[in-house]
């Protein structure tokens, strides 16, 4: 129990970053948010700022000692804003005070004036003035040209996905403390604690060994806190090194909406060729992605949707290309799935549309297209223990789709007002860090002479239970009660050159790292034990219930008696572990390789109903089946599946965000932005893990859970369309996401 997370959690137990208050002479910092999209710097006076109440210090880009660049993969963001300012929300000066309200109060009397510029704000238009991120990237197999005129029919069109808001429930938070000889410790809600000491170390001119990032957990991340976390951090940073006193900043629920990024949103071409017997031969598309105003992770994100192009389909022609494109909005960052699902929605769009065209229901489509071992992607990789078939037939039959279908059918001869519909959502998510380098992790184990254990690992904690699955995994290996196990927080003195908790990998890669950790201290102990025991070696040897067993029997020998043993044998108890992904690598030269450890694989069966008065939409069920491999822990695999679920029908159905002209994020509250709430969440999930499947590629045979059920959610904006199609056949559908009620309304009320 008391190994759980949500024990202290429940008992409000659990400190988060902005819990922790318990340091001496502690300031609070807060940063002046740009007001324009796009302007030069004409004047920035601090002084009279400097003079308000409480107010230790207020900082610009002159007061940072080292490099004023926090860009990760390219080098093109400031960490304060330098002559222009590129969105609104950039920061443009620091202030340090007393309080959170005397800091923002200094920053309000911070003399800024800008000389407006041009600001652009869609992608199109970035990409027609060539304002990008980087090259665009092709990915490619067979010839698509050549497929064409072989098609009976092609259908091409447009294609748009809205952005998304995290609302993780912790605002971004950081904590920074000077130390002795020259040294900073920073606390922060980060998932990439590596990320934050490295550019921490960037912007202060030290050497990263003076900085010492810890982690304790998160409320939540969802990717924003995969890179956006460390522009606050550093703020903190910058602040606290330069006053010789702790600072913490925490943004505000308004603040994090305005001024942190968010999923990408794309807009993209498409162009599908199917056979007569209804094969997509060829699909070509183009994907615009709205990067907004600096790097960030834009380029990786863009690359995952090129991977996930084909989504779970078998495609021979294939021309997908990828262009990120600058505009001035806040950086758009990481988000469950990556790029995947912007992805998938094109694809899943192009399907829906070839399916009318040629009078069938898009599953019909869907399934004779589905991937089946030994298929290859666009990328070169081949499908290994594909299971893309099986999910499918298992949710046709488990959930009756048959039944579900008729019960629609006859929903909709009885009533005129409302309408339903149906959809299936395959998802083929692939499981690895798409940089190959990212593919691995550390740990470090202890063993007290007491018999307890501390388990380090470079994961973070942020609410789905990977410390729990690092855990069971350590306590399995050991052959011990998870009752003596404790799991650290993640530091990066104690695990150094840490991945990003992100990916959907942070069970994969540190569990791994931990199994390794301590079956090295299970192989120590069982040759001392094997000396004990008089037994010739340690072959015959386990550690099972805490105890040693000899050939299937238990002997005498118990944990704490074998621990106590090795210390007074000066037998190391203690254990550094490294693990990186085998057989994986990827080149970009040629677009090709084998990126992926393994796929995870789903199928979803949606349904929704549409009030054909009011255009309310409802989502009545998401019923999926799963593939977790063999879980680590079931209970928190299903947590993830709802979630993710639910996060991505909001992603499809309500969550959108407007922006002014002038690139003002309107819709920041949660009055504004719509979440999905427990009266919009599909009234029916049931999740259903596919039985009997391990998977040799992970940890335990265990699966990746993170990512990939989000994508389920996409199932939701097609049976929308097909129960609007029952109301107007003939009508021409939206694809543009979200489709919102007062889309629905509108296009029921056309001309
Ligand atoms: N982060 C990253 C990710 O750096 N590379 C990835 O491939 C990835 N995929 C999903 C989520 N975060
Ligand atoms: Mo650490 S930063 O407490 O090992």
């Amino acid at each position: 129990m008391k190994q759980n997370d949500i024990y202290f959690h429940a008992r409000g137990e659990s400190l988060f970053t902005d819990d922790l208050d318990d340091f001496p002479g502690l300031l609070h910092a807060a940063a002046l948010p740009s007001p324009l999209a796009h302007g030069r710097i004409a004047r920035l006076d601090v002084e009279a700022a400097r003079r308000m109440p409480g107010v230790a210090a207020v900082f610009t880009a002159a007061d940072i000692p080292g490099e004023n660049q926090i860009g990760g993969i390219i080098p093109d963001e400031p960490l304060l804003a330098d002559r222009e300012v590129h969105f609104i929300g950039q920061p443009v000066a620091l202030a340090a005070a007393a309080t959170p309200l005397l800091a923002r109060r200094a920053l309000a009397a911070v003399e800024l004036e800008i000389e407006e510029l041009p600001a652009v704000l869609d992608p199109r238009q970035a990409a027609a003035e060539n304002l990008l991120i980087s090259p665009a990237r092709t990915f490619a197999c067979g010839d698509v040209e050549q497929a064409w005129p072989a098609c009976s029919l092609v259908v091409a069109g447009r294609v748009d996905s809205g952005g998304q808001e995290h609302l993780y429930l912790e605002t971004q938070a950081a904590v920074a403390v000077p130390g002795e000889k020259d040294t900073l410790r920073v606390i922060s809600a980060t998932q990439s604690p590596a990320v934050v000491q490295r550019i921490t170390a960037r912007v202060l001119g030290m050497p990263m060994s003076q900085v010492a990032v810890e982690v304790f957990r998160l409320g939540g991340a969802f990717g924003g806190k995969e890179d956006q976390a460390t522009a606050w951090a550093v703020l903190a940073a910058l602040a606290a090194r330069r006053l010789r006193r702790p600072v913490k900043l925490v943004l505000n629920r308004g603040e994090d909406m305005r001024l942190t990024g968010k999923r990408h949103p794309y807009s993209s071409d498409f162009k599908i060729g199917l056979d007569g017997a209804g094969r997509i031969l060829a699909y070509e598309v183009t994907y615009y992605q709205n990067a907004g105003a600096a790097a960030d992770l834009s380029p990786a994100i863009l690359e995952r949707t090129l991977f996930h192009a084909t989504n779970s389909y078998r495609i021979p022609n294939v021309k997908a290309t990828g262009i990120s494109c600058r505009t001035h909005l806040p950086p758009f960052t990481a988000f469950r799935g990556f790029g995947g699902p912007q992805a998938m929605f094109v694809l899943e769009a192009a399907i829906f549309q070839a399916a009318e065209k040629l009078g069938l229901d898009a599953a019909a489509l869907q399934e004779k297209n589905l991937l089946s071992e030994g298929d290859g992607f666009p990328y070169g990789q081949k499908v290994k223990n594909c299971r893309a078939r099986r999910c499918w037939d298992e949710a046709v039959s488990s959930f009756d789709l048959a039944g579900a279908r008729a019960r629609v059918r006859a929903f909709n001869v009885a009533n005129a007002l409302s309408k339903k519909g149906l959809a299936l959502m395959p998802v083929c998510f692939g499981i690895s860090f798409t940089s190959t380098h990212l593919n691995q992790a550390g740990a470090l184990v202890h063993v007290y002479t007491d018999g307890s254990v501390s388990v380090s690992s470079g994961a973070v904690e942020m609410g789905q239970g990977v410390n729990n699955k690092i855990l069971r995994v350590a306590a399995r290996t050991l052959g011990i009660s998870q009752a003596r196990l404790r799991m650290e927080s993640t530091c990066t003195q104690r695990v150094a050159n840490t991945s990003p908790t992100a990916a959907s990998t942070g069970a994969d890669l540190n569990g791994r790292a931990v199994e390794l950790a301590c079956a090295e201290i299970r192989r120590r102990l069982l040759r001392l034990a094997a000396e004990k025991l008089s037994s010739a070696d340690a072959a015959g040897l386990a550690i099972r219930s805490e105890t040693v067993w000899l050939n299937g029997a238990a002997t005498d020998l118990t944990w704490g008696k074998l621990v106590q043993a090795a210390y007074f044998g000066r037998v190391n108890l203690s254990a550094q572990a490294h693990y990186a992904t085998p057989g994986i690598h990827f080149d970009r030269t040629r677009e090709k390789g084998e990126p992926f450890a393994y796929h995870v694989f789903g199928t979803a069966i949606v349904e929704a109903t549409i009030d054909g008065l009011r255009g309310t939409c409802t989502v009545d069920s998401v019923r999926a089946v799963h593939d977790a491999g063999s879980s680590l822990n079931p209970l928190a695999d299903r947590g993830q599946a709802e979630g993710g679920i639910v996060q991505g029908v909001g992603w499809m159905t309500l969550e959108e965000l407007l922006y002014s002209p002038k690139g003002r994020l309107l819709t920041d509250t949660l009055s504004t932005y719509k979440v999905p709430d427990i009266r919009t969440a599909p009234a029916e999930i049931d999740v259903r893990f596919l039985q009997d499947a391990p998977n040799p590629a992970a940890v335990m045979n265990s699966k990746a859970v993170g990512e990939p059920p989000f994508m389920y959610g996409i199932g939701a904006y097609f049976a929308l369309l097909a129960a609007m199609r029952a109301f107007r056949p003939g009508q021409a559908l939206p694809y543009a996401a979200p489709l919102t009620n007062e889309k629905v309304l509108a296009w029921l009320e056309e001309k």
